[in-house]
């Protein structure tokens, strides 16, 4: 592989070569030019008032206030949690909202009604003799709740293994409601308020769990009532899958409630005709970061690429629209969006952005407006100049959609059903005490332009199926993934024998695809319900989990709940906390003493992976012992 390539990915590579003949920028040119602040990458850059900014040095070692350099870095730690704590959370708040507008007749229904009564039981709702739309609406309303509830904790999910509640409750992070603890962070790291690092980390952390095992949880859950718990489906991914005779419409952002509005349009016999009336053969969808995760799980819908290539479509030429609606949407969409005939098309009050087309969505007249969106998509098919389109023929093959409730259903294939109870984790927990399958990893995250795009994944991912530890994944490390063929069942032939054999046996591929960033709140799931079952805490299973290329407040937060729910994370990319000392002391040492688990930071994958099996093999030895 040539060392100066950008990106592991042909597509992207031959893309950012057009960028350069088109004579248009993209984020790794803006990368080669911007010149970090060293302070800012240290986390010693203070602007919480105006007395500053003030910045730490040896000649200046507090802030005009006073606050240390650990205080400064704890309290700019903090914020990021609670940044992407808000982000996840509000997510799951619009969910919560659609669910409590569905309806029998209207846009939005109830398609996982067993999953629906399940969570109204778990939460004292009465079903019995109910419309199941009564239900739903309860249901919304106490979900609603966990969001600004006055008194008492977050309602915590079943999966949760006692012994790890008791930890929080023994430190006192018991997350209340959700954004209560969202603004506690805001009010704490206030001018003159929390001036103690290890204090601060502390209500970080409570946040950072009030995400993970609430506003993240609620947003999977409701999002699986409404639109239905993934099942294993066959898609395709990169850039390769858009269609070069077909009006191509990339869905982009979070909220399945645009992108499964957005999903029926396209299928609607007017706009499939309109469609053919412009001269295209029809309407083809494809999904970019946590959105395309979230359609591909339900639907199959193919995935573009992730968050580093959304300016890439753009680049083909051949896209006639890109619909966001929230989080990790490039500013510069827009006047790239100028330079070709694609229109972008911002739809949330909540991220709009100057130089898109804004085409609010409206959640009442869901249906409605989904196909005028469509529609603007669709006129645009005509102003498509083929002089400007390459689309790159590389995709590759991969299966998802794999739920919690999937991979139950998936391991009970080979139950004996006579000697053993189907419908629960067993089987995943005896894979993993025999030493079958060394361990576990979850790996998550983003694109970092600090990385070489998707090596950070994929490198490590390739590591550890090589030595037997099952991978789940989710966001933009699923799509990497997708595009690398490791979704794909004959990638079991990179993994280790263990590994390979469960793969055939189980018929899944090695690498798992668990959904969307919220999504994590699978893997919590599926963790917690091990631990249960074999009545352990988190700490003690041979589970990591991994962010190799991590960029977003939400991915502090993130690792933040992982680390706190007694799972060890590895970083690829070094958080802005080493300017303090103390700081830095706690995330990836002392939190192994409060919490049973830390951060390690590595940015190189293959050296991660050896850690991270090295871990995996300690806490083997103790588990084995055991049983
Ligand atoms: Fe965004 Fe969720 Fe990161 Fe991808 S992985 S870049 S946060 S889309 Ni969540
Ligand atoms: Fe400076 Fe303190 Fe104000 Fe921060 S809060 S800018 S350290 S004076």
């Amino acid at each position: 592989m040539d060392e100066k390539l950008l990106s592991i990915d042909n597509a992207t590579n031959e893309l950012i070569k057009k960028a350069q003949t088109d004579g248009v920028e993209t984020i790794w040119d803006r990368k080669a030019n911007m010149k970090p602040c060293p302070m800012g990458e240290k986390g010693i850059c203070c602007r919480i008032c105006t007395m500053g900014p003030c910045r730490i040095t040896p000649k200046t070692p507090r802030g005009l206030c006073g606050a240390t350099a650990d205080v400064i870095v704890s309290r700019n730690f903090a914020r990021m949690v609670a940044g992407g704590a808000a982000a996840h959370s509000d997510h799951g708040r619009d969910i919560a909202h659609v669910l409590h507008m569905a309806s029998k007749d209207g846009n939005y229904k109830v398609r996982d009604e067993a999953k629906l009564i399940k969570l109204a039981k778990r939460w004292e709702i009465t079903t019995e003799g109910r419309d199941i739309y009564d239900v739903a609406h309860e249901v919304a309303e106490f979900a609603l709740n966990q969001f600004g509830k006055p008194f008492g904790n977050l309602e915590l999910p079943p999966s949760l293994p006692e012994q790890r509640k008791k930890v929080w409750e023994d430190l006192n992070i018991v997350p209340r409601a959700i954004d209560r603890e969202v603004v506690t962070i805001m009010h704490s790291t206030h001018v003159g308020c929390t001036a103690d690092a290890d204090s601060m980390l502390d209500i970080s952390t409570r946040t950072a769990l009030s995400d993970g095992w609430g506003g993240s949880y609620i947003a999977t859950e409701l999002s699986d009532i409404l639109f239905g718990t993934p099942i294993p489906r066959e898609t395709e991914a990169n850039l390769g899958v858009l269609e070069e005779n077909q009006v191509n419409i990339v869905l982009h952002g979070h909220e399945p409630s645009l992108s499964e509005m957005i999903v029926l349009a396209a299928e609607d016999p007017e706009l499939v005709a309109l469609a053919k009336e412009v001269g295209a053969d029809g309407i083809n969808l494809a999904g970019m970061c946590c959105t395309a995760n979230e359609v591909t799980m339900r639907h199959g819908v193919k995935i573009a690429g992730n968050f580093a290539q959304q300016e890439l479509a753009i680049l083909t030429g051949a896209v006639e629209a890109v619909i966001v609606d929230v989080q990790c949407i490039f500013p510069a969409l827009a006047p790239l969006a100028d330079c070709y005939h694609t229109k972008f098309i911002t739809t949330s009050p909540k991220a709009r952005i100057t130089g898109a087309t804004h085409l609010e969505f409206d959640e009442e007249k869901a249906y409605d407006s989904a196909k005028s969106i469509v529609r603007e998509a669709i006129l645009n098919f005509k102003n498509r100049d083929n002089k400007k389109v390459f689309i790159p023929q590389t995709k590759n093959h991969a299966t998802v959609g794999y739920s919690v409730d999937a991979i139950v259903n998936q391991l009970d294939t080979v139950v004996n059903s006579q000697i053993d109870p189907t419908g629960t984790v067993k089987p995943l927990a005896d894979c993993i005490t025999s030493g079958v399958l060394r361990g576990a990893a979850g790996v998550v995250g983003c694109n970092n332009p600090k990385v070489k795009h998707d090596y950070g994944h994929i490198e490590l991912i390739k590591e550890l199926i090589k030595n037997d530890v099952i991978v789940v994944v989710t966001g933009c490390s699923a799509q990497a993934c997708a595009k690398a063929g490791l979704l794909s069942k004959d990638a079991r032939r990179l993994a280790g024998k263990g590994l390979a054999t469960v793969c055939e046996l189980v018929d899944i591929p090695p690498v798992l695809h668990m959904g969307s960033c919220v999504d994590i709140s699978r893997i919590l799931e599926l963790v917690g319900e091990v631990a249960k079952y074999l009545n352990v805490d988190i700490p003690q299973l041979p589970v990591v989990g991994a962010a190799p290329e991590w960029m977003s407040e939400k991915a502090v937060s993130i690792g933040t709940y992982v680390v706190a729910s007694g799972i060890d994370t590895w970083l690829g990319v070094v958080p802005p906390v080493t300017g303090g000392p103390r700081v830095l002391e706690i995330l990836t040492n002392e939190m192994e003493n409060t919490l049973g688990a830390k951060f390690f930071v590595e940015p190189d994958p293959v050296k991660a992976a050896g850690q991270i099996i090295e871990r995996i093999e300690q806490k083997r030895k103790a588990l084995e012992e055991m049983f």
